[in-house]
């Protein structure tokens, strides 16, 4: 049974990190509210969720995606990018060690956030964001060499993460908003989507995609190549330069 490891977002939520975005008032009602519809997406498709403890001090906790990244049964435990994140990892580590799953950390100086890691395939892209930086990619890189995944450095200068700005549809295809991406030809299959939210997909299953409910033109697209498509409404995590991909960490078996 594929698992999901999410965290419920703190009070705090308001006061997260933004870098390419102004401040914008986020209602934390809301945000709990588009959280569990988010979540349920999961549960009702048969994910196993796992709620990794809650970090109400952290306001970024929720995006949990950037504290660790699974490649099969490897955990990669991630060094925050922001200094404000790094108090993140110990319930995440906790969390991750309680599921069994074998797990190894990036250390100083390297820095590593999830939201920077896209796999495809064998492929693993890694942006170097204003996030994550040279160090972090070559330990990861030397990490994952002996497991038979290719690490590719992508540079990211236009959005914050290399995923808000580039996700994989189930069939490899990388999609992205062309306009904030730095560099487009080094995908092998790029198709370009018409709105900034259509950026990130999380794949459900090979035929289902879940999208945020801002990128309608977008989920369009998407259905005409065949795919189904699933939207939720993540507003109040947008506008902390959140997305559907990092609430959450997908494991599947
Ligand atoms: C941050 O700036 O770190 C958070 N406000 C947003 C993190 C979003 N994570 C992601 O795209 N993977």
């Amino acid at each position: 049974m594929p698992r999901l490891f999410v965290r419920r977002p703190s009070p705090q939520l308001a006061d997260g990190e933004l870098t390419h975005l102004d401040r914008v008032p986020v209602d934390p009602e809301l945000a709990l509210e588009q959280w569990h519809g988010y979540v349920d997406v999961f549960r009702s498709r048969g994910w196993e969720i796992v709620e990794i403890v809650p970090a109400d001090d952290q306001p970024d906790g929720v995006f949990v995606e950037d504290a660790v990244v699974i490649f099969g049964e490897l955990a990669v435990l991630c060094r925050a990018g922001a200094p404000s994140r790094r108090g993140e990892i110990e319930s995440v580590r906790a969390g991750v060690r309680a599921s069994g799953i074998e797990s190894v950390e990036i250390v100083e100086p390297g820095t590593l956030d999830g939201g920077d890691v896209l796999k495809v395939g064998r492929t693993v892209y890694v942006g170097a964001s204003s996030r994550t930086n040279a160090a972090g990619i070559g330990q990861l890189r030397e990490v994952l060499a002996s497991r038979g995944w290719e690490v590719r450095e992508i540079p990211v200068t236009k959005f914050l993460h290399l995923k808000s700005g580039v996700t994989a549809l189930p069939d490899g295809t990388v999609v992205g908003f062309e306009p904030l991406v730095d560099d487009p030809s080094l995908f092998p299959v790029f198709a370009g989507v018409p709105e900034e939210h259509g950026t990130a997909v999380v794949v459900l299953d090979e035929s289902t995609v879940l999208m945020s409910s801002d990128a309608p033109a977008t989920a369009e697209e998407h259905r005409f190549r065949g795919l189904d498509v699933v939207t939720v409404d993540v507003s109040e995590f947008e506008k902390l330069e959140g997305c559907v991909t990092c609430l959450s960490v997908r494991v599947r078996d």
